[in-house]
C-alpha cells in the first residue's frame, strides 16, 4: 500500500546467520553426578544415555557443551539452570561463550 511518499526507516536486510552460543556445564566437586544428568535431560533434552556422557565427560575434562543455540536461547537456557541449581543448593555452574 501506498504511503503518500513517506518512506519508513528499513534495517539493513540479515545476510550473516545470527551468532550461536555454547551452553557449558563447568565441572565441581560436590554436585552429584545424577543431578547433572538430570539438568542435561531437563534443560537439554537429551536422553539418560547421552545425559551421562556428557556429564562423564564435564567430570573428567572440566567442563563439556550441553549445546548451540542463539544468544536469547543460551542465555535463558544458562539462567533455568543456575536457578534450578541453587533451589536445590548445588553449586553448579553453567556458562555461555560465543562460539
Ligand atoms: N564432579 C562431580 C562429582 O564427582 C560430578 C559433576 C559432574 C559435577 C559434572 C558437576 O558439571 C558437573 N560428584
Amino acid at each position: 500500500k501506498h504511503n503518500d511518499g513517506v518512506e519508513l526507516a528499513k534495517s539493513p536486510t540479515r545476510v550473516k546467520p545470527p551468532s550461536m552460543y555454547k551452553v557449558l556445564l563447568l565441572n565441581d566437586d560436590f554436585t552429584p553426578m545424577e543431578f547433572v544428568v538430570v539438568v542435561l535431560q531437563q534443560f537439554f533434552a537429551m536422553d539418560h544415555e547421552r545425559a551421562n556422557r556428557v556429564m562423564l565427560q564435564v567430570h573428567t575434562e572440566g567442563k563439556g557443551v550441553c549445546g548451540l543455540y542463539p544468544k536469547d536461547v543460551a542465555a535463558t537456557k544458562v539462567a533455568q539452570v543456575m536457578d534450578f541449581s541453587r533451589r536445590h543448593q548445588h553449586p553448579l555452574q553453567c556458562v555461555m561463550e560465543e562460539n
